[in-house]
This record gives structure tokens, sequence and C-alpha cells, in this order.
């Protein structure tokens, strides 16, 4: 693979800023690049020595640098490379890349070393995403999972799952053989496996999912008819008069989102355009984004104005709307014609955004949905990960049933083996699309 380097720093002034290089070209362009201060040779491997980056043209002195060279396969990519620690600023740093980069390296792409340690077998994909993580958490929480992600204690649990799989598959695959020498296993010991896989998914499910908001936030979509409030409660919720309120229906036309951190969980909040037969194009345009808007959103907060009779788009709405989600009932203080009881197997707040009255209570109700402090452990899958376990899952227990009504064991087999595969895609084990991974990688940093 060809020589990449770039600014692994944020821009700005500071004391020192760090240049990257990696590839097998680090020596020759470190060759062409840098200069030792006193000796000579090749930098020895792992050590830090003081010397000057020049410029392999004119060969004039650049800056006076710290270089840390770092020889395959013991370095973070797994290829040879170097650090170069100048120093910082607006300028500087520029320089010493535009040198090296002179000297034949090609400037890296966002999250192009961590996806070159992941082809290079230095991490699993969690353990990468783990880095990304850890440099965007916001709260202690978030850098402590992260952290139980970048150190691969995550991963070990996946990993002790699929070695449980491939025990399971090989026993079966042994009876389905006929294999003389083999002890055969019986129904009973199938029976038993089947569901110990399937519980042991399920926890990680229910843990990784109740921590995701921690490091991935949450993103909560308020929605309803046009002037029920929406835009009133989203204020009352944010502290602060953001979106415009007005007595006119269809004041908001397009989403307005802000975030806020509760109890540690970082919350992105929505306010939508009111969902009604459209009067204008905007509108329309606005309705199709906050509809859109809940299909992505983690809790939905549907509002209700309950001052007036349930309407017919309020039935609509409420059949609508996917779950989680909390009915609001608002404007309470105008009287309610609409009560809790009349809305069955919901969560449902009351409420005057108007007032304030019962915000605080609607708050717990939306905490205890994302806090689960019934969940200790400290296992986080991002949604996409969390997908695929819900896959696994499905065909884990579509493989059960299919076993339960008779069918032959290499369908459940099939199944089991289906099921395997997505834990694999989890972990980067088994070839993952191109397009997948360079999405993956596209939401680092340069230089990361
Ligand atoms: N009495 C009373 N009026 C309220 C309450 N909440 C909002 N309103 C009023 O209802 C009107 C509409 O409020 P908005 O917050 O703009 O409603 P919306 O749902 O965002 O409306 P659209 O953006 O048009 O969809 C305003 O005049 C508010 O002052 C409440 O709890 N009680
Ligand atoms: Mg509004």
């Amino acid at each position: 693979m060809d020589t990449i380097a770039a600014i692994a720093t944020p821009p700005g002034v500071a004391a020192i800023a760090i240049v990257r290089i990696s590839g097998e070209d680090t020596l020759k362009v470190l060759e062409k690049v840098f200069v030792r201060k006193k000796g000579k040779g090749r930098p020895p491997s792992h050590k830090v020595i003081l010397g000057y980056i020049v410029d392999p043209e004119t060969h004039s002195v650049i800056d006076e640098v710290l270089l840390t060279f770092m020889k395959s396969p013991r370095s973070y990519t797994g290829e040879d490379m170097a650090e170069i620690s100048c120093h910082g600023g607006k300028l500087v740093p520029k320089l010493v890349l535009r040198a090296v980069l002179k000297a034949g390296a090609r400037l890296a792409e966002p999250g192009e070393f961590t996806k070159r340690a992941f082809l290079n077998g230095k991490m699993d994909l969690i353990r990468a995403r783990g880095v990304l993580e850890i440099i965007e958490a916001e709260t202690e929480k978030a850098v402590l999972l992260a952290r139980e992600r970048l150190l691969g204690h995550t991963s070990e649990k996946l990993a002790e799952l699929r070695e449980n799989y491939l025990s399971f598959l090989k026993d079966l695959e042994a009876r389905i053989d006929f294999e003389e020498d083999v002890p055969q296993i019986s129904e009973d010991y199938i029976g038993k496996k089947l569901q110990e896989l399937r519980e042991n998914l399920e926890n990680l499910i229910k843990t990784g999912e109740a921590n995701r908001y921690y490091f991935e936030g949450a993103r909560i979509a308020i929605l309803g008819m046009p002037n029920v409030g929406k835009s009133t409660l989203f204020n009352d919720l944010l502290g602060q008069e953001r979106a415009i309120v007005t007595e006119e229906a269809g004041t908001t036309r397009d989403i307005i989102s802000e975030s806020v951190i509760w109890n540690g969980i970082p919350l992105t909040l929505y306010d939508t355009a009111g969902v009604r037969e459209a009067e204008g194009k905007v509108e329309s345009i606005g309705i199709e984004r906050a509809l859109e808007l809940s299909k992505r959103a983690d809790l939905r907060l549907l509002l209700i104005d309950c001052s007036s009779p349930l309407t017919s788009e309020d039935m609509r709405l409420l059949e609508t709307v996917e779950k989680p989600r909390i009915i609001v009932l608002n404007k309470i203080d105008l009287g309610e014609k609409i009560k809790p009881g009349d809305i069955e197997g919901e969560t449902v707040v009351e409420v005057s955004a108007l007032k304030g009255t019962g915000v605080s209570e609607l708050r717990q109700k939306i905490m205890e949905f994302l806090e689960r402090p019934e969940v200790t452990g400290t296992i986080a899958f991002t949604r996409r990960e969390g997908e695929l376990l819900r896959e696994a899952l499905r065909e884990l227990k579509e493989g059960t049933e299919r076993w339960m009504e008779g069918f032959p064991l290499d369908i459940l087999s099939f199944h089991v083996r289906k099921s395997l595969e997505k834990l694999e895609l989890l972990l980067g084990i088994s070839d993952i699309p191109e397009e997948t991974l360079s999405r993956i990688f596209s939401e680092f940093c340069i230089g990361k």
C-alpha cells in the first residue's frame, strides 16, 4: 500500500503538532526530509530522536522536531510509521506536511490510519470504532463505554459467543454426516444449546442498546398536528426560546434541532412541522421530512391538544407514528376533553407547555426510557451493530422454530451459520463490502 501522511492534531495555535506517516516508504520519505541533529543513519525504532525537517528540494530547514519511527509490525497501523512532533500553530505543521508530501507520501483520507490498522489485523471493527468514539466522547460515561470497546473487552465477549457457535456447529454437522467416531448429540442437547445462544444474544442486545445512548446520543422527535404546541414544548425542554411560536397553524415548516446533555446522555431534540393536509409546497415538504425523521428517531413525543376532542387526524397519527413513543396531552390549562384513560396501553403525560406544568414529569419519563437503570453492564453497541445482533437473533429463532417443527438438522445448521455470519460481520471477521468499510471510516477525522 502507498504511504500516507496527515496532521493528527487540531489546527490552531498550540505548543506542538504531530504529523503522522504510515506505509512501506516511510523510511524513504524520512531520508528526504529528516536530518538528525547528532549521529547518522536510519532512525532506530521506538526511540525519540531530535532533528530537523528540511525541504526535500531546497534542503532549507523548516522546523526543529522530535521524530519517533516505529518499525512494522509494531505500530498503530501495523506498517512502518513515523510521528513528527513539530511546533504547533497555523503554518508550521502545514509546511512540515507539505515537505513530507513532496518527499513521496500522499495525503491520508479521513480514518485511513485506523482503516489500515483494521485491514492489517491490528484491531477488529468494534475496536476501530472505539477509537472514533473515545475521541468524540463528551461525557465520562461515554469515555468509559468507548474505552471498553477500544480495549477489546466488548470484542472478547463476542469472540466467546462465536466460539460457542462454532463448537455447536461442529457437533451439529458431525451428527448430520453420521461421523462414527464422534459421540452423537441428543435432541435435548441441541435444545439447550440453542437456548443458551439465544439468551447470550438477547443479553448483549439488551445491555448494548441501553448503553448506546450514552455514546451515540439519542434522537427525540416532537410530532403532532399543527398548533398543538410542539414548538412551545420544544422551547420548554431546551430552556430557551429557540423555535418561533405563533397562534397560526403551520408556523414551523422545517425541522429545527438542538442538542442538550441530560444526565450524561447527549440528546438531540427535533421540532417538526405539524402533520396535516398541507396548504403549500414548503409545508408539504416539511411534513414529509417530519415523518421521515420519525422513522429515524429513538423516541417520539406525540403531542395532542386535549382541550378539544380527539380529531380523526390525531387518530391517524396515533396509528402511524412509530414506537417507542410518549403521548403528550397538551393545553391542560384549557380543560381536558381527552383524558389519559382514553388512550390505552401507552405512556401518557399531561402538560401545559404554555404554563410549564407537567414538563418536569415529561422530562422524567424521557429519562426513564433512556437510562434503563436495570442495565448494569458496560457493553455498548452502535445502531448498526445492534441491528446486526438483532438479525443474528432472528436467524437463530427461525432455525429453532423450523427445527421444532420437525425440519431436518441441516436446515437448523444453515440458520445457525447465517446467524454466526452476522456476528462475524460485526467483528469484521468475514468480508465486509468496501462500501460499508468506507462509510464506517469516513466518519473519522483526517489523521486518525
Ligand atoms: N393555552 C395554551 N396554549 C398553548 C399551549 N401550548 C401552546 N399553546 C399555544 O398554541 C399556539 C401554537 O403553539 P406552537 O408551539 O406554535 O404550536 P406548534 O405545534 O409548534 O404549531 P405548528 O408549528 O404550526 O405546527 C400558540 O399560540 C401557543 O401559545 C398550552 O399548553 N396552553
Ligand atoms: Mg411549531
